[in-house]
């Protein structure tokens, strides 16, 4: 096994990638040879310049063997490599024999690596003759790609990140960058600081955490961005800002301008002042980057909403130049290396389309291929759809989670329990979806494997190994490869290597360059094996004629007329509505620590501190109507189904509507899985789910008992709500339930498995409190507080006990000398948020620096600086009040 601890202080020589979002982070990995690894910020890499944040900083805390899952196995026995490869591949064959090729799909995910997406794309799309491959990218990337591609004639993200520092005024809309691309939003500020003229607008119905330091934010009504982008066109007629010389190189321009006019701006409930201050900004600076990400792309209107945006850096010419741009951010490593190869139902690699026949049969030709599919395969929502119908009898899972992340996740769920056949590819067996396999394949994971990603801004960028391969852990290329060679396609997947696979890709993109595609790495297909090792940070097009650089200042497009494309959009509400048994509106996105679906920022201490249970943030005005209070649980249905998540009340969103996040899941709140509620309803253009507009009903839930927990191992519970994080020392859980146990010290010793364990009890059956303490060999296993009202003990204190002798545990109190530090807000140094309240209310540290230069805390990766500035406000406003 890995130890996770070393006291060795390795040399960070080795150097990789950041695994988790689209900025793509350059790190320096320091193995220490016996498992650990030490990750800093690379200061070479062209994308942070040595900058991390939170989740980057804490990627030695997630790389241990705890839970992994190391060799295949079937029906949950494990097995060799060749037993579980040659029932894939029997499966596969005697499936696509019986029902054909559409009779199998592949689920893929923009994490996986250029190379493994490759080749499951060639295995699919070339061998198995079915373009039944689409990925968790349709939930996350589709709307932007629809909309590059009806405005562009490609899918191409214009500008670069250096846009950001030299723009005059920055625009996030639908994008919380503080919290999703917090490297990025780091560098805005730090160009603020330089150029404190550089103005930051953000867009959101919330007012979260990217707007603490913002100038302006418009809280739009939810669903409603085009009418905004609109009335931004028809402000741009009016003042006479069109760029008529660049519109010679743009079709749809008047069109477009008529239907921006028609549109009805007070939809957005946005104040005239509001918009005026928006606009004058916008058209007030030439160099305006707007910023993009799922607020716009997961909607029913999400292509329209892309559109509406870029027909407005079209029409003032506002593209490809130094600061200006329309920019859509990726979310995941390679969310931009999947869309290049082809990884979406509908495309062929290096952008060539699946409906082209000359593209077709080039791609077939080159691939030697023996079949190849004319027509687009089914998108994520209606792939599952087919599973559950049985239309499709094998499916194979690699590197996502859809039991949890795709909408409607209780039916997607029943779909995959309910296929023939189901293979899954992952890291570890502990995943609602992995849980669902007939055969699961043990994946290296990140630090341990090889290959390239795409960021955001088209910048190729190498994930090198650092670790050992654990067990049989295998890269997810490799059994695609070998599957495909046991099926019988030996001579198309004889790779030995993922540098192979990239020179054989870059010499594809030539065919794509050659039919005048923009994506065209060419000038790569030579590389030797020790140039792609040490190939560096390389933004794409690479061919004889093109090297990196913007797009589309030169007005030259991908559109068969070679001309930009305005389009004609108008608003259209979210597609669900509300009525009276729904009257809110669900929001779902993201936290600042916690990836996806958690499988591994949730092994964090460090990242589980921040915000450790699952909530729902919702306005006071609607909790006071609801009888909902602050420590309160909260029950949310949907016509899809139920949650039941912790009050965050706030005024942060607006009344009517209310926000949850997408990460946890049934393996530690099984309560609190929130695409189970999220309805399935696609944009019809992108066939992207709106993640972010489901109707729901909210009430109270009435609990007959509340319960804290602290555990040294990690605990399942069987009770209506429960919730569980890792701490320092173990385990915290959050539980309640509407049956009260008879006997809560059973009760505990069942929860935790400890039968043997000394028990020290303070128990109040008439009150309905309960305190048990679980000792074992003079260390402190586990405690339990529970009462009929949420349980009001010290939480960060108690999670740090287990594994000591904690005789005074049943108060729930720290000792007098120890104050409680409150939740975590710096994850770095582990700063609490009470200790920075102290800091302002005692010691009169009103700026972010003062508070840094006292704490610590915000001075590392400066993920938490925006939420410091909110405590700031928070405490000035008090000030003035008082
Ligand atoms: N910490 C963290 N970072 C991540 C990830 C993660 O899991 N955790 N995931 C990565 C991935 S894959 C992705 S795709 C990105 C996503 O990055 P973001 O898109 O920034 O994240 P979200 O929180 O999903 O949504 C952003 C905002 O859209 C707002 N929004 C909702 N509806 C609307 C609307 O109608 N209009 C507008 N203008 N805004 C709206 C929400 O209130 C929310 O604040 O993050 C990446 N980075
Ligand atoms: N309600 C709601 N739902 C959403 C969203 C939202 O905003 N709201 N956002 C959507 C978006 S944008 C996205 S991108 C998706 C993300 O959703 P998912 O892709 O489902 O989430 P992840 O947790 O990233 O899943 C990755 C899986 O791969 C495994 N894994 C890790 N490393 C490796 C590896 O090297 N190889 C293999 N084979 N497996 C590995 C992990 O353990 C995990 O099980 O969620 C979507 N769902
Ligand atoms: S911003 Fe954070 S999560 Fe994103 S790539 Fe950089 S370090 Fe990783
Ligand atoms: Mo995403």
């Amino acid at each position: 096994m890995r130890s996770p601890k070393s006291n060795l202080k390795p040399m960070c020589s080795i150097r990789s990638t950041c695994p988790y979002c689209g900025v793509g982070c350059g790190v320096l990995l320091g193995p220490d040879g016996q498992g650990g690894l030490d990750v800093r910020g690379d200061q070479d890499h062209p994308a942070n310049f040595g900058r991390l944040c939170s989740k980057g900083s804490a990627l030695g805390e997630t790389v241990s063997l705890e839970g992994r899952l190391l060799a295949p196995q079937i029906d949950g026995f494990e097995t060799d490599w060749d037993t579980a490869l040659d029932l894939v591949a029997r499966k596969f064959s005697d499936t696509i024999s019986e029902h054909g090729p559409d009779s199998v799909a592949f689920y893929v995910s923009g994490q996986l690596l250029t190379e493994d997406y490759y080749v499951a794309n060639k295995l699919m799309k070339g061998y198995i003759g079915s373009a039944n491959i689409d990925t968790n990218s349709r939930l996350c990337m589709a709307s932007t790609v629809a909309g590059h591609k009806r405005a562009f004639g490609t899918d191409t993200v214009p500008g670069t990140y250096e846009d950001l520092d030299e723009a005059d005024v920055i625009v996030l809309t639908g994008s919380n960058l503080a919290w999703c691309h917090p490297v990025l939003y780091q560098r805005i500020l730090a160009t603020r600081k330089k150029r404190p003229e550089q103005k930051l607008i953000v867009i959101d119905p919330r007012r979260t955490a990217s707007c603490d330091l913002a100038d302006l934010h418009l809280p739009l009504a939810l669903g409603s961005d085009v009418a905004l982008f609109n009335g931004l066109l028809a402000e741009i007629d009016k003042r006479g800002l069109i760029d008529h010389a660049f519109a010679e190189n743009v079709t749809g321009l008047d069109e477009a301008i008529a239907a921006a006019k028609a549109d009805d701006l007070s939809v957005t409930g946005l104040s005239d002042d509001l918009l005026k201050t928006f606009y004058d900004l916008w058209c007030g600076a030439e160099k305006v980057v707007t910023i993009f990400s799922q607020g716009v792309n997961q909607s029913s209107s999400g292509t329209d909403k892309v559109n509406s945006i870029t027909n407005c850096h079209l029409a003032t010419g506002r593209i490809g130049r130094a600061g200006q741009g329309p920019f859509s951010v990726t979310g995941q490593p390679n969310a931009m290396g999947g869309r290049e190869v082809g990884g979406l139902a509908n495309m062929l690699a290096c952008h060539l389309d699946i409906e082209n026949a000359d593209h077709r049969n080039a791609v077939k030709t080159f691939w030697s291929a023996p079949e190849m599919p004319e027509k687009p395969g089914l998108k994520a929502v209606d792939m599952f759809r087919a599973v559950g119908e049985g239309k499709i009898k094998a499916l194979w899972i690699l590197h996502t989670n859809p039991a949890v992340s795709m909408p409607d996740a209780d039916r997607v769920r029943e779909a995959i329990a309910g296929c023939d056949f189901v293979v899954v590819s992952d890291i570890t067996g502990a995943t609602d979806t992995a849980r669902l396999a007939h055969v699961l394949l043990p994946a290296t994971a990140w630090g341990e494997k090889s290959g390239t990603v795409t960021n955001s801004d088209r910048l190729m960028s190498r994930q090198r190994p650092a670790l050992p391969v654990p067990g049989q852990a295998r890269g997810d290329w490799e059994q695609l490869a070998e599957v495909a060679r046991r099926m019988g396609f030996k001579d198309g997947f004889d790779y030995e290597a993922p540098a192979e696979i990239f020179r054989e890709y870059a010499a594809l993109s030539g065919i794509a360059g050659g039919f005048g595609k923009d994506f065209d790495i060419s000038g790569l297909k030579d590389l030797t094996d020790t140039q792609y090792d040490t190939l560096a940070p390389t933004r794409w097009p690479v061919s004889d004629g093109k090297k990196g650089g913007r797009f589309f200042a030169d007005g030259k497009f991908y559109t068969p007329d070679g001309k930009g494309r305005m389009l004609p959009v108008a608003w259209k509400p979210p597609a669900a509505k509300t009525e009276p048994r729904y009257p809110f509106r669900l929001n779902t996105g993201r936290i600042r620590d916690q990836w996806h679906t958690m499988t591994r920022t949730a092994r964090s201490p460090r990242l589980s501190a921040h915000l450790g249970e699952p909530f729902l943030e919702l306005h006071p005005e609607d909790a006071k109507a609801k009888g909902i209070g602050p420590t309160s649980l909260v029950e949310v249905k949907t016509p899809n189904g139920t949650a039941i998540l912790r009050a965050m009340i706030t005024d942060r969103i607006a009344r009517g509507e209310v926000f949850a996040p997408m990460h946890w899941t049934g393996e530690n709140a099984p309560a609190a899985r929130i695409d189970a509620l999220v309805a399935p309803v696609t944009d019809p253009v992108s066939g992207q789910p709106e993640s972010k507009g489901s109707v729901a009903f909210i009430a109270l839930f009435e609990a007959a008992w509340y319960g804290f927990a602290i555990s040294q191992t990690p605990v399942k519970a069987t009770s209506d709500y429960w919730a569980l994080a890792k701490t320092y020392a173990g385990y915290r859980v959050e539980m309640a339930g509407k049956e009260t146990p008879e006997d809560w010290v059973e009760e505990a010793r069942i929860l935790f498995g400890l039968p043997e364990a000394d028990v020290q009890t303070m128990l109040d059956p008439a009150k309905g409190t309960a305190r048990i303490a679980l000792h074992q060999d003079g260390a402190l296993k586990a405690a339990l507080f529970i009462s009929r009202s949420p349980v009001a003990v010290m939480r960060d204190y108690l999670s740090n006990l287990p594994g000591d002798a904690a005789p005074m545990v049943l108060s729930g109190k720290s000792p007098a000398d120890q104050p409680d530090p409150g939740p975590t807000l710096c994850s770095c140094f582990n700063v609490g948020v009470n200790t920075i309240l102290d800091a302002i209310e005692t010691r009169g540290l009103m700026t972010v620096d003062a508070i840094g230069e006292a704490l610590q805390a915000g001075t590392n990766c400066g993920s938490c600086r925006s939420e410091i500035a909110a405590l700031i406000k928070g405490a000035e406003g008090k000030d003035a009040a008082e």
